[in-house]
């Protein structure tokens, strides 16, 4: 006897709670499986940096509570290159902002939300095979029997390493990716931030960030090699290649302090087209992998899931299925002014192995006309907040 529900959801990560919280809304039923444990899951540190869209959403949708008291809002981003801080203000350029609230909080959130509301969340439950995609009988095969449970649709929620993507045939699927020569390592560390703004440090030895958790964590950042190891980087090295890139005379010097946990990350732009094969949806990093540079991962995964979310509810309440069509193309309009944005700034930050003179006093012509003019500071500040998710 296989199992039955109206719509499948690999992957527990924000892009799969959240679908099947605001399908939960909607009263349509799903299941959620992923291969890793609720504890691991819930602990996975990851993006910070939340639109404006992205915040509206969690609140109008029930999950505000905790993130207005822990999340720390921002309404300005500072960028420290050529010994001077260039602040651009979001606030004051369109009214908008984002929140520093983090990523393992959001889905703590969508985890309790669920579960409050008896959703079905199998954690531990690896999705091995998806099938019928095009037939009468969508079906998820999870657990170690692999046991099959039957869906109206499959929400392809697994990230970049899940398996869903693979679906989908390759005579029918376009690959666009992008690998940078660099990698972030990400530190953190037990010191409150020097500063009140992200503060990003455009340095000709290298890219790094000061970001935070909370009053007392900072989330840290320092372009190295994209394979490097972390144990290459004593605590030592780390603080002065980060006082080397961020400190600017005028500025308060980075407060130093314990280092708790410091990883690599590699960097690519990455999306596949289109997002739709028959029953599944791509949804998330899926479907798109951005640099961390301009904080589009969660937000972007968001913004997918608002639109597939809106679709199946069109669907099984007025059995329209015109915004399911349309999904792929909604999505894919927007995450591509999203990779122009991310890979944009990505490489106006970066140092890049060999690069030529000429190249570095273009990307110093790009920071100055982007935090020196009124439409430079105006272009940021409307896609660093969020652009908007189309009905
Ligand atoms: P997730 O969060 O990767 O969740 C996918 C879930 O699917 C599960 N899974 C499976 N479950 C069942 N069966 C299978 N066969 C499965 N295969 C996989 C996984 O266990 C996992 O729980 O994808 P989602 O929901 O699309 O969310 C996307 C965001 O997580 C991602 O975009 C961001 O976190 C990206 N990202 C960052 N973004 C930022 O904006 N700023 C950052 O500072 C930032 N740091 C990061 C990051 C991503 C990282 N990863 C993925 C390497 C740091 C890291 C380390």
């Amino acid at each position: 006897m296989s199992e039955r529900t109206q719509v499948g959801i690999v992957g527990a990560g924000p892009a799969g709670l959240l679908l099947s919280h605001l399908l939960h809304r909607e009263g349509i039923e799903s299941i959620v499986f992923d291969n890793r444990s609720r504890e691991h899951v819930q602990q996975r540190l990851r993006a910070g940096v939340l639109e404006q869209g992205t915040v509206d959403l969690l609140a109008e949708v029930g999950l505000g509570e905790r993130m207005r008291r822990l999340g720390m809002p921002q309404t300005s981003l500072d960028f420290r290159y050529a010994q001077a801080s260039h602040r651009i203000d979001f606030a004051q350029e369109i009214g908008r902002t984002v929140m520093v609230y983090p990523q393992h909080e959001v889905v703590h959130d969508l985890i309790e939300a669920r579960l409050a509301a008896g959703g079905d969340l199998r954690f531990d439950t690896p999705v091995t095979a998806i099938r019928d995609l095009e037939g009468p009988s969508p079906t998820i095969l999870a657990g170690p029997e692999g046991r099959p449970v039957r869906c109206d649709f499959i929400a392809g929620c697994d990230g970049f390493h899940g398996i869903c993507r693979d679906a989908i045939p390759a005579s029918v699927m376009k690959a666009y990716d992008r690998v940078y020569p660099f990698g972030w390592l990400g530190i953190l560390a037990e010191v409150p931030p020097a500063a009140p703004d992200v503060t990003w440090g455009c340095h000709e030895t290298g890219f790094a960030m000061l970001s935070f958790r909370s009053p007392t964590r900072s989330r840290l950042y320092l372009q190295c090699e994209p394979d490097d190891d972390p144990d290459n980087w004593s605590d030592d090295r780390i603080w002065s290649a980060l006082h080397e890139r961020l400190d600017v005379p005028g500025m308060p010097p980075l407060i130093e302090g314990p280092i708790v946990q410091k990883g690599v990350t590699a960097m690519r732009s990455f999306q596949v087209e289109p997002l739709r094969h028959g029953a599944l949806f791509l949804a998330g990093d899926a479907a798109h992998i951005v640099p961390p540079t301009g904080a589009k991962g969660l937000n972007s995964a968001v913004a997918d899931i608002r639109v597939l979310g809106r679709a199946l509810a069109a669907y099984y309440r007025q059995g329209s299925t015109r915004l399911l069509d349309s999904y792929s193309e909604t999505c894919l309009r927007r995450m591509w002014l999203v990779h122009r944005f991310s890979a944009g700034l990505c490489t106006m930050v970066h140092s890049f192995p060999g690069q030529s003179d000429f190249a570095r006093r273009l990307q110093r012509a790009d920071l100055d006309y982007m935090t020196g003019s009124e439409p430079g500071r105006r272009a940021f500040s409307e896609n660093f907040t969020g652009l908007p998710i189309e009905a």
